[in-house]
């Protein structure tokens, strides 16, 4: 009730449930329990500098470090948190660091997206036995906060799922990291986060992979397709893309797979996948209670957003799909943020430019109210403007 009106930036925090659209489900039953995300793990140029970015734009805060002054020589770590989401950012320090050859081909990125796993051997059996590549297989690592046990599976690309059970160990990260606090001062206005969780993390796979990585999800994790869905239709028409979205039991983790489509023009997916060098993580999807008063706050840090045109506001036909939101029309007008509606509730939503010098990762800022889906009836407006980006980068 009182959240209906409040002013921006004040907004009370919902649950997990509200903020992220938790289901129930049993674990005992589960043949690969994964219960939510552990980390999002980065491989950037230049992590000192990410990490700072990631502070001063986005309100991260800093939580655990890891780098020659704690004796790691290879490489510096920073564990960064927002709520329950937490990035782990890595980049070399010994110019023969294995990080660097992955850093030079594929540019910033996502290399390792980290699930909560109670059973990681239970898992890496069930995995193995449906064809899973096991690039690390279960092991402990120790220090004096205790043990963690942790394996890790190959998916799209060059990207890996680590399965972490931290159930033993109370350090701030993992063996090897020491905490650190943020020595970023927020201003005294900032709210105390910009956003709570990760919501969904998507996956950029080649033409024709999507349902060979949908089946893989399937069948390895045990995950179950969303309704969500681009198909031939809406691809050829204009989105120039494909996509099927799968989660886990509880629907913490949620997984939208594209691949390109043969369209009129050049794929963004296809965009992605020439500067990536290959498949990849593509955005992620932030859940903050507070869009309105979070996207004001990255505005102010200079964090750029698509534009959306006025016609997508005064299209009547939105208005009518949309019906009652929690703010006026002209609020998320005004601030370019998107809104879908669906027979469950609505959602807002407004994507980044894309975050690094390559055209690949950004994040999208997501808050729902209700609505379970990813905005299928913003994708017409969406890739328009990806397309306009497209261009003018000279990629269309
Ligand atoms: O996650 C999703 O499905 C939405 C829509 O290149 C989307 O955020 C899909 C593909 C894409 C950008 C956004
Ligand atoms: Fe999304």
């Amino acid at each position: 009730m009182t959240t209906e009106t409040a002013p921006v930036g004040t907004r009370e925090e919902p649950s997990d449930t509200q903020l992220i659209g938790l289901v129930e489900h049993d674990a005992a039953r589960d043949p690969f329990p994964v219960t939510g995300w552990d980390a999002l793990v980065w491989v950037v140029g230049n992590a000192t500098q990410f990490a700072h970015y990631l502070q001063s734009a986005f309100g991260m805060r800093l939580e655990a470090y890891c780098g020659p002054e704690t004796g790691v020589r290879d490489h510096k770590g920073f564990v960064l948190r927002s709520g329950s989401a937490r990035f782990v950012v890595t980049g070399a320090v010994d110019p023969d660091s294995p990080l660097l050859a992955h850093q030079a081909r594929h540019g910033d990125g996502v290399v390792d997206i980290a699930l909560e796993a109670p059973d990681v051997d239970r898992c890496v059996a069930w995995a193995r036995s449906q064809g899973a590549r096991v690039l690390v297989e279960p092991h402990d690592d120790a220090d004096e906060f205790g043990t963690v046990r942790s394996a890790t599976l190959a998916a799209y690309g060059e990207t890996r799922h680590t399965l972490v059970d931290r159930s033993r160990y109370s350090g701030p990260y993992l063996p090897g990291y020491v905490a650190r606090e943020s020595t970023f001062v927020p201003r005294p206005d900032a709210p105390r986060r910009l956003f709570q969780a990760v919501d969904h993390v998507v996956g950029n796979v080649e033409l024709g992979q999507m349902d060979r990585w949908v089946d893989y999800y399937r069948r390895v994790m045990g995950f179950t397709n969303m309704a969500e869905f681009v198909g031939d239709d809406i691809a050829t028409n204009y989105s120039a893309l494909m996509s099927k979205v799968v989660a886990n039991g509880n629907h913490r983790v949620k997984f939208p797979l594209n691949e390109p489509a043969l369209g009129r023009k050049r794929s963004q997916i296809d965009e992605y996948l020439e500067f990536y060098r290959g498949p990849g993580v593509q955005h992620i999807a932030l859940a903050t209670a507070d869009i309105l008063g979070t996207v004001d706050i990255l505005r102010r840090e200079g964090v750029e957003f698509l534009d959306t045109p006025d016609a997508y506001y005064a299209d009547p036909e939105l208005r009518a799909r949309i019906g009652h939101v929690r703010v006026p029309v002209e609020e998320l007008h005004a601030r370019g943020i998107l809104v879908d509606r669906d027979e469950d509730g609505y959602l807002l939503q407004i994507f980044c430019r894309p975050l690094t010098d390559r055209p690949t990762v950004f994040f999208e800022l997501i808050e729902r109210h209700g609505s379970l889906g990813f905005g299928k009836g913003n994708f017409k407006a969406l890739f328009e403007a990806i397309e306009r980006e497209q261009e003018a980068r000279g990629n269309l």
